[in-house]
């Protein structure tokens, strides 16, 4: 699915803004069909953002269920002869679409976008209503998955009362997180693009594939460099484009080229469709992560769409804002822990020269300290899994363009260490390598090397990414046993699977302005010290291929005795502010 641009021959409509809001206190609203005429007793609503901490009522915030969004639109007379297609965003779980009271699409999965053609249900040149149905829940057949359990009447529970239960550890929020948009293409269109790119001596090669809904079309792909001079061109659907001493894509060195694709009938242009394509090449080799067949060193962080108020909705302030930290403290790379994060996220890393481990929302899979299983019949199961490879695809589908994203990462801590991970994740790896071989793909572990718990299936991946808190969850405020556990339990993933590896999250919940000599957990001191003995480590272990923190900022959490308004784990705090650890961070990564 293309992102959609204006063009010669596409115009785009944002539907961002204040949208009419009702909260589905007993989620009938299906069954009363609220999308068939206004909505009654609405409350105002931004979009994009979270609902959850927009108003001051709680029923709100953890409503389970249903929520309605509803605004009209008036589409232009002169969109007569065009295709008009309403996309979302995102619909944070689950997410129906109305037009005019006739259903136009639905779609699972919270974090990836969907689209309908509604030229059929809309009057041009009048209003239309959209009514966009938005549901949170979250079950064992959906990612992240979760479990809403309702209580028996007994002494501590009235009859009915309800609690969704999830097992990642970030606030469950919902809505719709992403802007929403009308766009138009002509009739004969540019369907799909898939690019790869690839160097051969000083040259840089673009392949492409274009879908086209009509086969008999005339293809043109133009190249143009940043000073908009054409530097290379072909024809046809499919074929490459050479470009003679190509000025490649590399972190800290986001060059793009633009490519300008042309439906041509009858020496006229029927279409035009414009993306950014950045050269470059990812590999693995002799343990090294190569981009360009240079060896990269992964600096930075896990993150979360995160942030005060509006929650995980889309905000370009936050997103510039922390692309700016990113290069403030010299990190050059970062994971879309543990979602898809905002195609607009990954435009701006393709031009700062971003590196990009792509997750999807396979997270809280596991029950940690309990003995309980996960995957088996009742819990992650066959429908879980459709639904997993189902994502994957929409995941790549979205992203596979982008010279950022250099590696997927199909789920985070899952429970690798179950028989039943094992043809589960079989499935998930080879479906993820058969949608794109030009990328690595990884699987987020904790970091359980020994015994009962040691990962089933980490060799179905290219690189080992491990999390591991050492002196926080276990052995408490024992910074001096850093050094020894994690060499020998690095050691131990090397020694078994031979493959490279990247301390995906390491960290301790910090609270700003918390201070203590010697180092007590939560202070600033406590971080440094925790992340210095890290590093050590990492210094001298050469199969060691990147660090990334855990969190870039703090952020919030379902709440719980072992997290003081969300988890504090951040470099900078929610509002990007920097604690110590972030001063002496830059002094680490503007030295590498
Ligand atoms: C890791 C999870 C991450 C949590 C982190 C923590 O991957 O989502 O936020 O633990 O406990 O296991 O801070």
């Amino acid at each position: 699915m293309l992102y959609p641009v204006e063009s010669y021959s596409r115009e785009v409509k944002d539907l961002s803004g204040i949208w009419n809001f009702k909260l589905d206190k007993n989620n009938k609203g299906r069954e009363e069909k609220w999308y068939f005429e206004d909505l009654q007793e609405t409350i105002l609503m931004p979009v994009p953002s979270s609902y959850n901490d927009i108003t001051q009522n709680k029923e709100i915030k953890d409503h389970i269920g249903d929520v309605w969004y509803e605004r009209k639109v008036i589409i232009p007379k002169s969109w007569h002869n065009q295709r008009i297609i309403l996309r979302v965003g995102s619909a944070t779980h689950y997410g129906i679409v109305w037009v005019n009271g006739k259903k136009v699409a639905e779609h699972k999965g919270g974090y990836l976008p969907f689209e309908a053609e509604i030229n059929e249900y809309i009057e041009y040149g009048r209003e239309n209503r959209i009514t966009i149905c938005v549901n949170n829940v979250l079950d064992w057949t959906t990612l992240p998955p979760g479990e809403v359990v309702e209580m028996k009447e007994n002494h501590r529970y009235p009859n009915g009362h309800k609690v969704q239960k999830y097992f990642h550890d970030f606030y469950n929020y919902a809505g719709l997180h992403r802007p929403i948009k009308i766009y138009t293409t002509p009739k004969i269109f540019i369907k799909e693009v898939d690019i790869d790119t690839d160097i051969e001596n000083n040259d840089g090669i673009i392949d492409y594939d274009i879908v086209c809904n009509d086969e008999l079309v005339h293809i043109k792909v133009s190249i143009f460099d940043k000073d908009n001079k054409l530097v290379g061109m072909n024809l046809g659907l499919q074929g490459n484009v050479k470009i003679p001493d190509a000025i490649l894509w590399k972190p800290g060195h986001g060059y793009l080229y633009k490519m300008v694709i042309h439906i041509i009938l009858n020496n006229e242009i029927v279409d035009e469709y414009c993306l950014n394509v950045g050269i470059r090449t990812v590999c693995i080799r002799d343990g090294k992560f190569l981009i360009n067949n240079e060896p990269m060193y992964f600096r930075g962080f896990g993150k979360h769409e995160d942030m005060d108020i509006k929650g995980k909705g889309l905000d370009n302030s936050i997103i510039i804002k922390d692309f700016n930290l990113m290069n403030w403290i010299g990190a050059n790379s970062f994971r879309t822990s543990h979602y898809p994060y905002a195609e607009e996220v990954l435009q701006v890393a393709d031009k700062l020269g971003i590196m990009v481990i792509d997750e999807s929302p396979a997270v809280g899979m596991t029950f940690f300290n309990e003995d309980r299983k996960v995957f088996v019949d009742e819990r992650i199961n066959d429908v879980t899994l459709e639904h997993h490879l189902n994502v994957m695809d929409e995941l790549i589908n979205r992203d596979k363009n982008h010279p950022s994203v250099v590696m997927w990462s199909v789920a985070n801590e899952p429970s690798s260490w179950e028989d039943g991970a094992v043809p589960y994740f079989t499935k998930v790896a080879a479906r993820t390598r058969e949608l794109d071989d030009s990328r690595p793909m990884t699987m987020v572990n904790y970091a359980f090397p020994y015994g009962e718990k040691a990962c089933k299936v980490a060799g179905l991946f290219d690189v080992i990414c491990l999390n591991k808190y050492y002196s926080w969850y276990e052995d408490c405020g024992q910074l001096d046993l850093i050094e020894y556990q994690l060499e020998n339990e690095l050691q131990a993933w090397h020694d078994k699977f031979d493959l490279p590896i990247i301390m995906t999250e390491y960290g301790a919940d910090t609270i700003q302005g918390l201070h203590s000599d010697p180092p007590e957990m939560f202070t600033e001191e406590y971080q440094c010290e925790m992340l210095k003995s890290f590093h050590r480590v990492f210094d001298r272990l050469d199969y060691v291929i990147g660090e990334q923190i855990w969190n870039f900022a703090d952020f919030a959490t379902k709440q719980g005795t072992t997290r003081i308004m969300g988890n504090r784990k951040g470099i900078f705090t929610r509002q990007r502010q920097p604690k110590v650890a972030a001063h002496m961070m830059k002094k680490r990564w503007h030295t590498f």
